[in-house]
């Protein structure tokens, strides 16, 4: 007679572990146990006690304790990992995959939250790590607008704004009012800009709003209502699109940016660019402190930066993306660094910082 103990509930703070011996968590567990953490890299081999090293699964549940607070969680998985928080999926990575790494953030209330962690392994490599910190809400950058202009009496559209630190509840504010936003990654988020908003000749300043925790204000863009723009000021960069890779014409749009920091993927800038075989020029006086600056530049395809005149990069050609470096003494004051660059095919990266 074989007689065995299993787990049915487990001490607070821990989580019931199942383990079974298919990827569906089907049938009855192959063993349980109560672990205090999720952090499995199992590598080729297995979680042992009776379970393969390949075509299984585990289920984790807990009843824990949180503060009122926001929380960022993350998971990483080999293969397949999905989470539940108070019943609500909040992460879905199910399926096949290499180790990688999901994150969601949501704000809880003090007290107890049940927490649910689905898990399967196929075959090779297994990894099953899961976890969750406080956190608080960046505070938004923004580098670009798109359009970034706009004929007075036009109609409504649909602004691009690209950046960093966007979240889901980021508020695109036009003149400090929120306008209706739709979230569509960190680096990016659009908003529903009305014909009302256009209607008179000026300009309007675009921010990035995040709430607390944390959060705040972006830095402000100046979206121009009215003619395209031909320079711009201090700190900022003037954009010239180009629908060839020689630059070549007439710019089929101008901007005024205030970085290049570019990952257009298999899209492209928009406004009547094409996602393949088009250029920018960006050009602009920065006001710099007397030192050493290494400039650091990204590309695919071709790259070439000049400061004040000087060509310190100059990487034409196409490639994958790939950073630059170059590294010059510089005096107080205002510098002029010009950046040209052109996308061939494919993915399409421009991204320079000093
Ligand atoms: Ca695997
Ligand atoms: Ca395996
Ligand atoms: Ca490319
Ligand atoms: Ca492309």
């Amino acid at each position: 007679l074989s007689f065995s103990i299993t787990s049915t509930a487990c001490p607070a703070g821990q989580f019931l572990a199942e383990y079974f011996n298919n990827i569906t968590l089907s049938g009855s567990p192959v063993f349980t146990a109560c672990q205090s953490a999720i952090n499995n890299n199992w590598g080729s081999g297995g979680p042992g006690n009776g379970v393969n090293n390949d075509n299984f699964s585990v289920r984790w549940s807990a009843v824990r304790s949180f503060n009122a607070a926001l929380y960022s969680f993350t998971a990483t998985a080999d293969d397949g990992i999905r989470v539940w928080l108070d019943g609500s999926m909040i992460i879905d990575g199910w399926k096949d995959q290499a180790p990688t790494t999901y994150q969601a953030t949501r704000t809880l209330s003090a007290g107890d939250h049940l927490v649910k962690v689905e898990y399967y392994e196929k075959g090779y490599g297994a990894v099953a790590q899961f976890s969750w910190q406080e956190t608080t809400n960046p505070v938004p950058a923004l580098s670009a607008l798109s359009p970034s202009y706009a004929a007075p009496g036009g109609n409504g559209f649909t602004l691009t704004v690209t950046g960093s630190g966007f979240i889901a509840g980021s508020e695109v504010r036009w003149n400090g009012s929120a306008r209706p936003t739709t979230f569509v990654d960190s680096t990016q988020i659009t908003a529903a800009i009305a014909a009302a908003d256009i209607a008179a000749a000026g300009t309007a300043q675009v921010t990035v709003y995040n709430a607390a925790p944390g959060g705040g204000s972006s830095n402000a863009l100046s979206f121009i209502i009215g003619s395209p723009p031909t320079s711009c000021s201090t700190g900022q960069f003037f954009a010239e699109y180009f629908n060839n890779i020689t630059l070549g014409g007439t710019p089929v749009f101008t901007a005024c940016q205030a970085s290049i920091n570019f990952n257009w993927g298999a899209g492209g800038p928009g406004n009547g660019v094409g996602n393949d075989n088009f250029s920018v020029r960006w050009s602009g006086t920065h006001s710099f402190t007397a030192g050493s600056y290494t400039f650091s530049a990204t590309a695919d395809d071709g790259i070439r930066v000049w400061l004040d005149g000087s060509l310190i990069i100059d990487q034409w050609k196409d490639q994958a993306p790939t950073t630059y470096q170059a590294t010059r003494t510089l005096s107080a004051g205002d510098h002029l660094v010009k950046v040209e660059y052109y996308e061939r095919g494919y993915g399409a990266v421009a991204q320079v910082s000093w």
